[in-house]
């Protein structure tokens, strides 16, 4: 797979009848039925993966891509998987949450022997329940799964009505640790990640969402970064409808705007697109709606470095001074980066930098859309009326908690330095 946007739904052209997932900048693998079985080929390879315009890493995945392509199957199919090493050391690939015998399991060494440089290994399983499910090595997992190799396994239940929905998005969240102009992630890195991605891919390079307004929406999210990611729908309240555990019967469900994705997890949600809109989504993590950026900055909010700057300009031209008011001019500014880096915060909206980066995208719910198409609908456009507004007169005063007795006293307080964690 050489394009990073996303396919559109791979309809099933044989074996038992299933509404298809779409992959956020993926897409789904084929298949052949050979006696009964629904055989697939994934090959673990190095990839070039572009993680927005402007930045291409250098990752471990599956078929020509990281993550690996979607594997949709149905209940009760019986699944052969080949799975060819391309990478440079061995591997093994384990399916998450899938009920399975013990030796098809893929934890290398507990398992089965790990799967060495230019083998071919097969497993053969039948899938038992339907679900959200996942599939990555077992095999210095470390350093794999640093370099992306990951992939989405859906189960569609054998009755189509079941859970049935309008549209189903799938996506996994990962994350790297690429330093400002290079490629390639940094595999030791336990905490420290500068690039949170959905199917490696950080803002404003992730798909919308586009959906029909009335249709039943599920969008499912596994995490396998090395922390939680609450994910935030705005303009809408949904269920948790299922885990990589199984369905959440309906008597178990409880509303939500945001729900926790820990590490390991799997999570689907529901909601009926009833509000037209260009609604935000993304992890409520604020660092992680950002690109990579150094974090070893102090703040200067209400600074004053002018002097000073006029002193450094002298010796360094381009020396930006920026910071005083807050950081918000970076969403706009021109500032040199090196190559393959992307802005810290950016992207452009209808009204202007939306100041992003990293796990945020936009679900746009808009009258009409036909059945299965996914394209990109442009900017929403807001009935008349229905903006928030600049006041053009007076500004109505306004209740204020009155001054502390010492508040004119002006502090003087050395600022702690350094900023290393998120
Ligand atoms: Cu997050």
């Amino acid at each position: 797979m050489d394009k990073p946007h996303m396919a559109p739904p791979l309809f099933p052209p044989n074996g038992r009848p299933y509404d298809p997932v779409v992959t956020l900048n993926g897409w789904t693998l084929p298949w052949r039925m050979k006696d009964g079985w629904k055989e697939f080929h994934l090959i673990a390879e190095p990839v070039r993966r572009q993680m927005a315009p402007g930045m291409t890493a250098n990752l471990w995945g599956y078929n020509g891509q990281s993550p690996g392509p979607t594997i949709e199957c149905v209940e009760g199919d019986k699944v052969r998987i080949f799975v060819t090493n391309k990478l440079p050391e061995h591997t093994t690939i384990h399916w998450h949450g899938i009920l399975l015998p013990n030796g098809m399991d893929g934890v290398g060494g507990l398992t089965q022997p790990q799967i060495p440089v230019g083998k071919t290994f097969v497993y053969e399983f039948q899938m038992k329940k339907s679900g959200t499910f996942m599939y990555h090595p077992h095999a210095d997992e470390m350093v794999q799964m640093a370099m992306g190799m990951m992939g989405f396994l859906v189960v569609h239940p054998k009755d189509p009505a079941f859970m049935r929905v309008d549209r189903d998005f799938v996506f996994l969240m990962s994350a790297y640790d690429i330093d400002p102009g290079s490629a390639t992630p940094k595999v030791a890195t336990m905490a420290e990640f500068n690039l949170w991605t959905w199917n490696s891919r950080v803002f404003p390079g992730i798909d919308h969402l586009a959906v029909r307004r009335g249709d039943r929406v599920r969008i499912r999210i596994g995490n396998l970064t090395m922390t939680n990611h609450p994910i935030h729908l705005h303009g809408y309240d949904f269920e948790v409808t299922g885990t990589d555990g199984g369905w959440v019967p309906k008597s178990a469900r409880w509303p939500e705007v945001t729900t926790d994705v820990a590490v390991g997890q799997m999570r689907a949600i529901e909601f009926t697109a009833n509000a037209p809109g260009d609604w935000a989504f993304h992890c409520h993590k604020s660092h992680h709606t950002m690109n990579a950026m150094g974090h070893n900055v102090p703040t200067m909010i209400g600074v004053d470095h002018r002097g000073v700057a006029a002193k450094i300009m002298k010796l360094v031209p381009d020396y930006m001074v920026m910071g005083e008011r807050g950081m918000a001019d970076m969403g706009e500014m021109e500032m040199p980066i090196p190559d393959n880096t992307l802005p810290m915060m950016t992207g452009a909206g209808p009204f202007g930098p939306i100041e992003m980066g990293g796990m945020f995208s936009v679900v746009k719910v808009r009258e009409g859309l036909a059945r299965n198409d996914y394209r990109d609908p442009g900017w929403y456009q807001h009935p008349e009326g229905t903006v928030s507004y600049a006041w053009a007169a007076e500004a109505p005063l306004a209740q204020r908690k009155a001054p502390a007795p010492d508040a004119g006293r002006i502090l003087k307080v050395r600022k702690p330095f350094g900023h290393s964690g998120h």
